[in-house]
This record gives structure tokens, sequence and C-alpha cells, in this order.
């Protein structure tokens, strides 16, 4: 059987998380339109009759890295490069222009001495044109090149199909757990329940507070059979980013509540009771990670 690590590098938003989500069928990764949506590396497994292809999913390789986050997002992205993997997908997204950040991301794929893969991703979004040609010179370095559509599941099976020639013969034991257990992820209940939660305010607040937040979740408690009782908080920075991610008579922070509550409903087939408040901790970002 075949088995190994497969290692997904590229820029923030090129489509790295929704690859790995739809390869593996359920959301293990959050996603959004913003970048830095993913913030530490994720573990999913895939299996098929071929073997175990175990994906990293790592946050997206930023050009600006002043503040504190950012730079621990982003080693947390090196350090992954540096750990055992067999595989390398370097995504790109043709929809974007080439630039200084995407030449930094290639300079850290050419480190790593490892069978890789170029993924030019988004083949479905034409309308407002392509950087297709810019990309075009990496041909030559990158034996394999797929155009896809990780959305779309367009053209996955072929990668798949090379992914699996270029993973090495193994026994699950040798270097992989044994036993994955479902969901096939390396995240605890409380930090999927919270990254689920931090998925809604990418997607439901404007373009800085999401990199003003974290979100803790305090309990997770079984009332019933059929009921779970959970509690989070989101911690912001500032008194004013707090009011905004309540809004106006609370309208804010029960929208992206109801729609976290709904996730994690059909994540866990339970019906949920979700207590989510906002706090001030200007120091989460330090603390954190
Ligand atoms: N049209 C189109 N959009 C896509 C495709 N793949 C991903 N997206 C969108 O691109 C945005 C970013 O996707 P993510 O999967 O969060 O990107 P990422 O590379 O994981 O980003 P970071 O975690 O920030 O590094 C989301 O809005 C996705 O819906 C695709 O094949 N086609
Ligand atoms: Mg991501």
């Amino acid at each position: 059987m075949k088995n190994g690590t497969v290692l997904l590098v590229g820029r923030p938003n090129v489509g790295k998380s929704t690859f790995v989500n739809n390869v593996i069928g359920q959301k293990v990764a959050i996603t959004s339109p913003k970048p830095q949506t993913t913030r530490f590396p994720i573990q999913a497994y895939y299996e098929d009759e071929r073997g175990t292809i175990y994906f990293v999913d790592t946050p997206g390789i930023f050009d600006r890295v002043k503040d504190t986050l950012s730079k621990k997002i982003n080693n947390q992205t090196l350090d992954a490069t540096h750990s055992n993997v067999d595989v390398v997908i370097y995504m790109v997204d043709h929809t974007r222009r080439r630039d200084f950040e995407e030449g930094k991301v290639l300079g850290i794929v050419r480190k790593i001495n490892k069978p890789k893969i170029l993924v030019i991703n988004k083949m479905d979004k034409q309308d407002e044109g392509t950087f297709l040609p810019q990309y075009e010179f990496l041909r030559e370095e990158f034996p394999d090149v797929f155009i896809i559509s990780a959305i779309n599941k367009t053209h996955v099976k072929p990668l798949l199909e090379r992914i699996f020639e270029l993973l090495p013969e193994r026994t699950e034991t040798d270097e992989h757990p044994e036993n994955p257990v479902y969901p096939l992820i390396n995240l605890d209940s409380k930090t999927f329940i919270a990254e689920l939660i931090r998925e809604k305010v990418f997607l439901k607040m404007g373009q800085e507070i999401p990199y003003r937040i974290t979100v803790v979740v305090d309990e997770i408690a079984e009332r019933s059979d059929k009921l779970t009782y959970i509690k989070a908080r989101i911690l912001t920075t500032d008194h004013r980013y707090k009011k905004m991610l309540i809004g106006a008579g609370g309208r804010k922070i029960k929208e992206m509540g109801g729609m976290a509550r709904k996730d994690i409903a059909l994540a866990t087939s339970k019906k949920i009771f979700l207590d989510l408040t906002v706090e001030v901790d200007p120091h989460w970002p330090e603390v954190l990670y």
C-alpha cells in the first residue's frame, strides 16, 4: 500500500484548505475569501484502495510579517516545510498576479528537496482575467503540473493518481498512526469548534477584525443524548472591536453564533446550544500559539 505525507504550500487564499476539504469530503479546515484564514498546520487523512495520503494543509506564506501573529503563523509553515514529507504541492492562483510574495513562496518551495507538484488552482474562474502566462516558466522546474478547480473538484482525480505514484510503498505502522480516527484530523474537538466559530468572523466581519480575534472554547458538555452545551469566547484586542463584533442590539454575534451552531450541529449530529460571548484581551496574540 502507498502511504505518505503530502505538504501543501502556497501564499494565502490560493485554495489550499478548500482543496483538502474537497478531497477528504468533509470540512477539516476552515476557508474564507480573506488571506491568512488558516493559522496552524492541519493534518487530514485521505484513504482509498490505493493507500493513505496524509495531507498537511499549512497557513499561507505571508509577505508582510510585521505583527506578532503573522510572524507566528509564517513560522508554523516554515517549520512544516522542515518536517518529514514525501511530496510537496505548490499551489498557485492564476487569477492573481505573480508578485514578491509569490517569489518568496517559490524560494521556500525550492529549498524542500522532495518530489514537487505544481497545482494551478481556480481554473473555473476566468471572468476577471488570468495571469497564467506569468506562471508558465514554472513548467521547466516542475515536471508535474496540474490545472485544477479545487472548489468544483475538476482534474483532482489525475492529481491524486500522480500523488499515489510518487508516494512510497509503506506499511502504515512505519511512520504514521496505525488507526487514524474519525474525522481523520489532528485537531481536538475544542480546537475544531473554535475554528468553525473563527471562520464565521472571517466571513462576516470586515477586513481588519478577523486579524484581531481568536476563539477559545471553554466547555463542551453533553446535556442529554441529543443536546450539547458549548461555551466559547471570541477574544479581541480592543473595546471598539468588541462593540463591532457584538453589533447593534447583539445582531452580529447572534448571526455568527447561529451560523457556527449550524455547522457544529452538522459536524456532530447533535443539537447544539452555543453560549458565545466577546471579551477584550489585548495580549492574546502573544499568548496563543
Ligand atoms: N473560484 C474558485 N474559488 C476557489 C477555489 N478554491 C478556493 N477558492 C476560494 O478561494 C478562497 C480562499 O480559499 P482557502 O481554501 O481558504 O485558501 P487557503 O489557500 O487555504 O488560504 P489561507 O488559509 O489563508 O492560506 C475562498 O473564498 C475559496 O472559496 C476554486 O477552485 N475556484
Ligand atoms: Mg487555508
